[in-house]
């Protein structure tokens, strides 16, 4: 693996992952890169830092969000998406059954933790890790960035946690929704057996391992593992494999030791 510090934007052969080493949807595709053993250059960006704002960046990902893959100069975003052309390009482990209905299933996983399982984190994630950097900011310097959000609503994010936060009611539906994310994913466990899909180890367990780690860190009161127990035998056997701990806590690239994981 090769790496880049400051941030290189430059093509490269092969794979080539921009990421954040906190971002969920970034740990769900370091999981399924190393799973299949794919090879691939680390370019980690500093989200507080604003680096994943870059024109450089914008031009790969014209969201400006994380992860984006590019393969062989071909940009990959969505993160759902990235997992399915990792599995679909690269030989190795499969990670979707071949059973159409089986498929099925497993999409619906994905999709409930693109949906559920992201809204149930992202707004605690933004205060504990977003919100001092963008308080730092002079007005002027906060109106620069706010300039070079692409999104209408990463621009509101952003300007939300720069000022007020995120009202009760948010974090309220937030709270609710973290509690039917472990609910689902246990009664899914039970459901499944040794992983999430009777069938197989598949895509939609490691879409979802990033956020139900993300519940554990940020609020523990919610998650007693006595309330999940098919949850948590499910998340113990998640981080038994290599793959799952090598990416969840990213180390393999030397700006990883300077930047916050949760
Ligand atoms: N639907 C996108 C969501 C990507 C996303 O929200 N990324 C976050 C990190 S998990 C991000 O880049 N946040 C920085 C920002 O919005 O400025 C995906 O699954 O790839």
């Amino acid at each position: 693996m090769t790496n880049s510090n400051p941030v290189d934007f430059s093509q490269a052969p092969g794979v080539v992952l921009y990421h954040g080493l906190a971002s969920t949807c970034s740990k769900k595709v370091r999981i399924a890169l190393m799973e299949k053993g794919v090879d691939f250059t680390s370019r980690l960006m500093d989200l507080q830092a604003f680096e994943h704002l870059d024109p450089r960046y914008i031009a790969i990902h014209p969201g400006g969000v994380v992860p984006a893959l590019v393969y062989d100069g071909h940009p990959v975003i969505e993160s759902s998406v990235i997992v399915e052309f990792i599995d679909e390009q690269f030989p190795g482990l499969p990670l979707s059954p071949e059973d159409p209905l089986a498929r099925a299933r497993m999409r619906v996983m994905k999709r409930f933790a693109d949906t559920v399982a992201y809204d149930s984190v992202y707004m605690l994630t933004w205060m504990r890790l977003s919100a001092p950097a963008a308080r730092r900011l002079s007005s002027e310097a906060l109106a620069e960035v706010l300039a070079k959000v692409p999104t209408g609503e990463r621009r509101e994010r952003w300007a939300t946690v720069a000022t007020e936060g995120f009202t009760d009611a948010q974090i309220n539906k937030a709270a609710d929704d973290m509690r039917t994310t472990l609910k689902t994913v246990d009664e899914w466990a039970a459901e499944g057996g040794e992983w999430l899909l009777p069938e197989q180890y598949s895509l939609a367990d490691l879409s979802l391992v990033p956020f139900v780690q993300r519940i554990f860190n940020l609020a523990p009161e919610l998650a007693q593992h006595s309330a999940y127990p098919a949850l948590s035998a499910w998340y113990a056997r998640m981080l038994d494999r290599p793959a799952v701990k090598r990416a969840l806590f990213f180390t393999e690239d030397p700006r990883a030791s300077e930047l916050p994981n949760i």
